[in-house]
Formats: structure tokens, sequence, C-alpha cells
């Protein structure tokens, strides 16, 4: 694809002339650069190529992260011991939250958040309390927005009925041929398949309530200052009805692994039980105004259900010959697969003291 970086930027409403590019390597799915400007006062932009294969209705995914981000801003405003920031979308010149370019392309840009950064690996537990409280408090301040204004901007995202029968069709259709290969790996998806059942259903069943949630709360979403203190949530893709339990389960996922997510050697793939502590002890902290008995319930097992489902996800789309994710080799899915589902097992394994800690977190 031909990218006119600087033609692209021209486009939105920027703070000084364009000065240069450099991309960010961040994510599986969309496009990002840094934006350098000649204003001296400003920190630059992030721009983004939006992945419209995957996110299908850009028009409600802008509108979904401009009513989110307007209506954080509002709460914050009259929550100052709140020191949270915001991302800020910049819009075109003609008022458009995107740019739809001449070859079909969907761009986006933002004020770069500058002297933050992320965690790809969580070092302790501090760390680990300050994300987990950030993402209550995310989920918290946009309680009472409506969540009939959202869009689903990927209907049954973590649906995993829909996800399981995703694999299944797969499987039959094996595209790439790949099927021969991953005989344990199906296996470990048809043993737990039914147990995997249940949070849908609970859902279905009105017993589970549907929130404003992120939806793709991995550990390295929230960026801290230089201080280390939280200070905002980024990647708002995703955000729409859904359950606290995707959140806090996908957060443990990425946060709590004592490896990286397409970590080739198994045996160093565990969960971080005092990392997972601290992860719900922050997160409790800011959310158990709201929480539900049933959600209290399965906090524990949301984890290894989010692990289970991104596991379910990889695998799927190595038999489909990687059309989804992006890879950086041919078997990257699956190696992301086999990890998730380690790491299902450890969960296993630990089932009773996860569950245990939550709760004691509430007895905090
Ligand atoms: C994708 O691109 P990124 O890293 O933000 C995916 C998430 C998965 C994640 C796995 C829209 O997110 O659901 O958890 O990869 N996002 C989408 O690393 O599918
Ligand atoms: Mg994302």
């Amino acid at each position: 694809m031909n990218r006119n970086i600087k033609e692209i930027v021209s486009h939105f409403n920027t703070k000084g002339d364009y000065l240069s590019f450099k991309k960010i390597i961040t994510g599986h799915i969309n496009d990002s650069y840094y934006i350098k400007t000649s204003s001296t006062d400003h920190p630059g932009y992030f721009l983004q190529w939006i992945n419209s294969n995957i996110f299908k209705d850009v028009n409600g995914l802008m509108n979904n992260i401009s009513l989110v981000t307007n209506h954080l801003s509002e709460k914050l405003a009259h929550h100052p011991e709140l020191v949270f920031k915001v991302l800020e979308i910049i819009p075109c010149s003609d008022g458009n939250k995107y740019y739809l370019d001449a070859q079909g392309q969907y761009w986006r840009l933002y004020t770069f958040i500058d002297n933050m950064h992320g965690y790809e690996f969580v070092e302790n537990t501090e760390i680990a309390y300050k994300g987990g409280e950030a993402f209550g408090i995310f989920m918290s301040l946009l309680a009472d927005l409506p969540a009939g204004r959202l869009t689903d901007t990927i209907p049954d995202f973590h649906n995993m009925e829909k996800r399981l029968g995703n694999f299944y069709h797969s499987l039959n259709t094996d595209a790439a041929g790949r099927k021969k290969d991953i005989p344990s790996e199906i296996e470990f998806v048809m043993s737990r398949a039914e147990q995997m059942l249940l949070i849908p259903k609970l859902i279905k069943e009105g017993k589970l309530p549907v929130r404003i949630t992120h939806n793709d709360t991995k550990f390295n979403n929230v960026l801290f200052d230089a201080n280390d203190h939280a200070m905002c949530i980024v990647d708002l893709d995703t955000v729409m009805p859904g359950s606290i339990l995707f959140d806090f389960g996908d957060a443990i996922r990425t946060g709590a692994n004592t490896a990286l997510e397409d970590e080739r050697d198994l045996s160093k793939v565990d969960i971080n039980l005092p990392i997972y502590e601290a992860y719900t002890q922050g997160f409790i902290q800011s959310t158990r105004q709201t929480l539900t008995k049933v959600e209290i319930e399965n906090l524990a097992f949301s984890a290894r259900f989010m692990t289970f489902i991104m596991g379910l996800r990889f695998l799927t789309d190595f038999l489909d010959g990687d059309t989804y994710y992006r890879t950086q080799y041919p078997e990257h899915n699956l190696v992301r697969a086999r990890v998730q589902f380690r790491l299902v097992e450890q969960m296993e394994k630990n089932a009773g003291k996860m569950q245990q800690i939550v709760l004691q977190s509430l007895g905090n």
C-alpha cells in the first residue's frame, strides 16, 4: 500500500506544519505513526491507519470514541482528585473525525501523549495495583453513559459461542492445510469448550450486567507517567457494551503472565500470583460499589475465560492462514495460541488461590 503520510496529515487540523513521521510498532491490527510538526509547544501527533477489514464501521467506531472521550473529559472536570488524561481526537479540516483517502483507507489523528510509557511486562505489584485501579476507574466513569448510544464496533467480540463456532468452521475448512499440525491444541479446545460457555450463558440470561467496557484491556493500554502514576487508558476501538469480566480477564491474561504473549519456551509461562493479587486489589478498590455478586463470583474465572478465548482466536487465525492478526513468522499465531493455553492450564492449577484472592481483596 502506497502511503503518503505527509499528504494524509495535511487533511487534519494540526498545529504547526508537518515535519516528519516515525512508525510505531504496537498492536496486531492498526498501523501507528508518530508525527512531528514545526510547532515548538506541541507534543506532536499520533496517526493511525484503521484496519477497516476488521473495523467495518469506522464512522460508528469514531463516534463511539468521541462519545467516550467527551464523557470522560466532562466527568474528570468534576473529579479534580482524579488526575487522568483523555485521548484527544484531532478532526479533519472539514470537521470529520477521520479521513478517508482516495484508496479507501481510513485514518485518524490524536494528540500524542508524551512522556508516558506502557508496560509489556508488569515489573512489580505497585504497577499492577495502579493498572487495575485505572481500568476500574475508566469503567466506573463510563457507568452513566447509556450503553445504547454506542455501536458494537465488532459484534460478538467476546462471544465464546460465536468464537467456538468460527473455530469449528475453520477446522472443517482447513484453508491453510494446518489442521494436521495441531491435534493437541484441538483436543485442548474441545475438552474445555463446554465450561467456557458459562459466561455467555449468564449474559444471555441477564444474570451478568452489560456495561460500557473497554474490551481490549491489555496491560500496556494503560499509560504511566515518569512517576509511574497511571495516567491514560488508550486503544479505544472496542469500547462498547460488554461485561466487566472481559476487562478484568484480559488484563490478567496480559499483565499477570510471567512470559510474553508469544514466548516460544512454554516453561516460562505461568500465572504470576502476586501481580494477579495486586491487580485484583486495585481493580476492586475502584469498582467495589458497582460489582454485582455474579460478577464477583466469576472474576477469577474470567482470567481463564479471556485467556482461552484469545488462544482460540489465535488458533483459528492459524488455521485460516493468518488473515486477521499481523504475524512476524508463519507459526506466530500458533505460538501465541500455545502460550494462552499453557497459561489457562496454570490458572486451572491455581483456581482455588485465584478465587481466594478475590474474596480477600473484597475484605480489604
Ligand atoms: C488485538 O491490536 P491489539 O493488540 O490492540 C485484538 C485483541 C487481542 C489482541 C491480542 C480488535 O489487539 O482482541 O486481545 O490483539 N484486537 C482486535 O494480543 O481484535
Ligand atoms: Mg487493541
